[in-house]
C-alpha cells in the first residue's frame, strides 16, 4: 500500500484521480497535459483507490486527510510506499509542511528503507515557490542526507498533468515486485 499524505489543500485527491486514469499520460510523456478538471471534495478520514499503472499492476493508494495527521502513524506499519504532496503556492504552508514530514520520515512506525516520494504539486500556479526556494525554505539537500530512506522528489501539476509521467515511472520502480 502506498500512503498519500500532505496537508489539506495540497492536491492529493487529485493527484490520486489522476494517476488513476493515467495510461494515456504514459503514451504522452513529458508533452501531456489534461483537459478536464475534475473537482475534489474534502476528504473526510482515508481514501483508498486502486491504482493500475499501464494497465497492469494494480496498487493500493491510501489518502489520508490533512487534517487527521496526529492519526497517520496507525497507518504506518502496512506502508509499502509514501508520497508526501506539497501544494508549492501556498507559501504559508510551506515551513509546516516540511517540519510534518520530518516527523513522517523520523517515525519508527513507517517501515525502514521504505520509498519515500516528495510530490512538490501546483507548478501550474503563479507565485509558486521556485526550484530554489524549495530547496532553502525545504531545506532538501539536508533532509535527503539525513534521511536513510531512499528519497526523491518531483515537481507535478496534478491539475494540467505537468510531472505526472514522472510519479507513474517512480511508481513503477518503487511500488511493484516488492
Ligand atoms: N491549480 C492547481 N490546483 C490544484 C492542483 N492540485 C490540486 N488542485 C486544487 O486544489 C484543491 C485541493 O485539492 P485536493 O486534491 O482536494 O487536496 P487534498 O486536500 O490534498 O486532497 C482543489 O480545488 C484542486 O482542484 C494543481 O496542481 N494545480
Ligand atoms: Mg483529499
Amino acid at each position: 500500500m502506498c500512503l498519500v499524505l500532505g496537508a489539506t489543500g495540497s492536491g492529493k485527491t487529485l493527484l490520486v484521480k489522476r494517476l488513476e486514469n493515467s495510461p494515456d499520460a504514459i503514451k504522452k510523456g513529458p508533452d501531456f497535459s489534461f483537459e478536464d478538471m475534475p473537482a475534489t471534495i474534502a476528504t473526510v478520514g482515508t481514501n483508498l483507490v486502486s491504482v493500475s499503472v499501464n494497465r497492469r499492476q494494480e496498487i493500493t493508494m491510501r489518502e489520508i486527510g490533512g487534517c487527521m495527521g496526529p492519526i497517520w502513524k496507525n497507518y504506518f506499519k502496512d506502508a509499502t510506499a509514501v508520497m508526501y504532496v506539497v501544494d508549492i503556492s501556498n507559501r504559508l504552508q510551506v515551513a509546516a509542511s516540511c517540519i510534518q514530514l520530518l516527523t513522517v520520515l523520523a517515525s519508527d512506525g513507517l517501515p525502514p528503507k521504505i520509498p519515500v516520494l516528495i510530490v512538490f504539486n501546483k507548478t501550474d500556479m503563479p507565485g509558486k515557490l521556485t526550484k530554489g526556494e524549495i530547496e532553502t525554505l525545504f531545506r532538501l539537500s539536508d533532509i535527503k542526507s539525513h534521511c536513510d530512506r531512499p528519497l526523491e522528489h518531483i515537481e507535478v501539476s496534478a491539475c494540467t498533468g505537468q510531472g505526472i509521467h514522472k510519479v507513474i515511472k517512480w511508481m513503477e520502480q518503487n511500488c511493484f515486485g516488492k
